[in-house]
């Protein structure tokens, strides 16, 4: 298989109109700076698309940006007619990109109204290129997700999901580094109180949930590969 950056510059060349798909839980950590660059230089239009926005509210950040939801089709509708606008041509060919598990496929299913590109919680799920086509004018390119070379930041791609819950090796330094991000989600969600302490907070909740090892310790990593899952997966709001 060719690599990501082989297909990302054929996608970029084919394309009339680009969309980098970022989440709304993390716009900025969700950029991929490479990625913008080749984008720019090639000259061509593109949106910012802010998924997931049933998760977070996202705020104004980024120029030209349109928040969506692939669970309530926010903002859907307001994007094809922004996609047809900046193409001035009858037939669009746009590209989707971004990090895996973003949510391009979904998005590309909501564009189109029904399930036409495979989706997965688990990241790196569509390999290759795949078109589907919106009515009479649009042609999307769905692509699989952006993993930008020397890329060690292991935290942020566990935070986005590109490393999937299956995955992470260190899902409680994980968790703690979330929990201290965005202390109210946690306790609202978890019912506890996140203290300065992330690790002893786990383990309360291991001890709560019945997550033990033997000898009834609690088990944190099990705990922190838990609560990851329900990050991953959105339920954390
Ligand atoms: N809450 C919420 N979840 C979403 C939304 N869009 C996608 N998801 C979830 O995010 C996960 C990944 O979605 P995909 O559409 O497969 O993401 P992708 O970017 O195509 O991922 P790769 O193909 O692995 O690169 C799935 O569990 C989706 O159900 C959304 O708008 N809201
Ligand atoms: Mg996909």
């Amino acid at each position: 298989m060719p690599s990501f950056w082989t297909l990302v510059n054929k996608v970029i060349e084919e394309a009339d109109v680009l969309l980098l798909v970022l989440d709304a839980r993390l716009v900025q950590e969700s950029r991929n700076i490479e990625l913008e660059r080749k984008v720019q230089d090639a000259g061509k239009p593109f949106i910012y698309v802010i998924s997931k926005s049933d998760l977070a509210e996202a705020g104004d950040v980024l120029q030209p940006s349109i928040a969506v939801s692939s669970k309530d089709y926010r903002g859907i509708g307001a994007l094809k007619r922004r996609i047809l606008t900046l193409a001035k041509k009858q037939a669009v060919i746009v590209g989707v990109l971004g990090y895996p598990n973003v949510g391009k496929s979904s998005l590309i299913n909501s564009l189109k109204g029904k399930g036409s590109a495979s989706v997965s919680p688990l990241s790196g799920h569509t390999r290759g290129l795949q078109k589907v086509r919106v009515g009479k004018r649009i042609m999307l390119i769905d692509t699989p997700g952006v993993i930008p070379y020397n890329e060690k930041d292991f935290m942020k791609q566990s935070v986005i999901g590109t490393i999937d819950y299956l995955h992470v090796r260190e899902p409680d330094v994980v968790v703690s580094g979330l929990m201290q991000r965005f202390p109210e989600k946690f306790e609202k969600f978890y019912g506890v109180k996140v203290t300065d302490d992330p690790d002893g907070v786990i383990e309360e909740l291991a001890l709560k949930n019945h997550v033990l090892r033997k000898g009834g310790k609690p088990d944190p990593i099990r705990m922190a590969r838990r609560m990851l899952v329900d990050w991953q997966q959105g339920r954390i709001t």
